[in-house]
């Protein structure tokens, strides 16, 4: 058992957490504050590589390990939950997918663009009735001549209105439930394909996230992905992999949270002696410290189990419920430790706790987890 990072990986970490402190973090509040994802700092995100850094070389990515990819989205969540889903969402939703089910022909097409950033990606699975319940998806598509035509709406998609792609899952023969999804690479530009108003949101108000519709979508029949009736496989896979980095972002909120309390803690004075001097703040500072570990563990081993060639469905599972609950719990207390100065925007721990609650819900909830982790226990 190696427990060591590798010198790629350490590397790694130094370079994103230098620039999230000095790129993102001193931006993160007003980014919030005006619901605003500035292109120009995906740019410099995209010139850094971190876009494509799962991508090979051989499509024009940096051909690193997941783990990598992993700890670049927990140092950019410290500085910047909505920074993190966006980079997330990209490379697991809309770049994953299509490394890992499309053709030759697929890959050449959209993987440079995808990986130098001069393509984003998006994944729209999640309906107005159908979320937990993914099968219940009522897009349609069907085939007409050399294409498909594509109808219905999606909900709460990330990335929406950034994107040049999304990774459309949709119906093409109901009688067959989840054997019946299938996945398309869809460009956004097509006529037909609409973008909603952006959600005005508790957490992560950077990120953006809005309804997709779709009115007779033309899509051309080389952009299935997958063969006809895999899309419901391709969705779950692509989402253990992206539970894994939601834990990620999780891990980075609870992150920040800690190393905010911890040094507040120490400079606070009451009754003449720091709060951190006290033991009710000590145990709580131990609490975050061990959960955080145990949180991290479970990411990068899932992370590592995935570069092993694993199925990492368990895992994934394990991760983003532990580490999400981890965050919601570590945030809240770090807001207590600040007491009424952690109510007030400005000190930027209440902005922490807004932002832990969505990683319990999206890429399934806690309970879906639960229900994963179940599942593979009673297999
Ligand atoms: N990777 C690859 N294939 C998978 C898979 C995975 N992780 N999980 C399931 N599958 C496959 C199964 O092998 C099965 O294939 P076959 O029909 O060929 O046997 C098929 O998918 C259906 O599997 P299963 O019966 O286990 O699926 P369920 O309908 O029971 O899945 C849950 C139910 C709840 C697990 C699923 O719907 C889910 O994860 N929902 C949450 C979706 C979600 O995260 N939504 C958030 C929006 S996306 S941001």
């Amino acid at each position: 058992m190696n427990f060591n990072l590798t010198e790629e990986q350490e590397m790694v970490r130094q370079m994103v957490r230098e620039f999230a402190e000095k790129e993102v973090a001193p931006r993160a509040a007003e980014m919030d504050e005006r619901g605003e994802m500035p292109t120009e700092l995906i740019e410099k995100i995209a010139e850094m590589g971190l876009l494509g850094i799962t991508v090979p070389e051989a499509y024009g990515g940096g051909e690193g390990d997941f783990l990598s990819y992993i700890i670049a989205v927990e140092e950019l969540s410290r500085a910047c939950a909505s920074t993190g889903v966006t980079v997330e969402t990209h490379v697991s939703l809309g770049t994953e997918p299509i490394l890992n089910w499309g053709t030759e022909g697929q890959k050449q097409k959209y993987l440079p663009g995808l990986a130098a950033g001069k393509l984003i990606g998006s994944f729209g699975l999640t309906e107005p009735n159908a979320g937990s319940d993914a099968a219940a998806i009522e897009s349609t598509a069907v085939p007409d001549g050399d294409s498909w035509l594509l109808n219905g709406s999606k909900i709460f998609i990330s990335n929406s209105g950034l994107a040049d792609l999304c990774i459309v899952l949709a119906m093409t023969d109901q009688t067959l439930g989840t054997r019946g999804i299938s996945a398309f690479i869809v460009e956004t530009a097509t006529p037909g394909f609409s973008v909603g108003r952006q959600e005005e949101k508790m957490g992560i108000r950077a990120a953006k996230t809005a309804s997709l519709n779709f009115d007779n979508v033309r899509v051309p029949r080389d952009n299935l992905l997958g063969q006809v009736g895999e899309g419901f496989k391709i969705a779950l896979h692509s989402l253990d992999g992206g539970r894994v980095a939601i834990a990620a972002q999780a891990l980075g909120i609870a992150q920040s949270a800690f190393d905010k309390a911890r040094e507040y803690a120490g400079m606070r004075r009451q009754f003449n002696r720091p709060i951190s001097a006290f033991q009710a703040v000590q145990f709580m500072l131990a609490e975050m410290a061990t959960e955080i570990k145990a949180a991290r563990m479970l990411t990068y081993h899932a992370a590592w189990l995935k570069d092993q060639g694993e199925r990492i469905t368990e895992a994934a599972a394990m991760a983003k419920y532990y580490a999400s609950e981890a965050a919601t719990k570590l945030s809240s207390k770090a807001v207590q430790i600040y007491g009424g100065y952690g109510y007030i925007r400005e000190n930027g721990v209440e902005r922490l706790m807004r932002d832990a609650k969505i990683t319990e819900i999206y890429e399934g909830t806690t309970e879906i987890q639960k229900i994963v982790i179940a599942g593979q226990l009673l297999r």
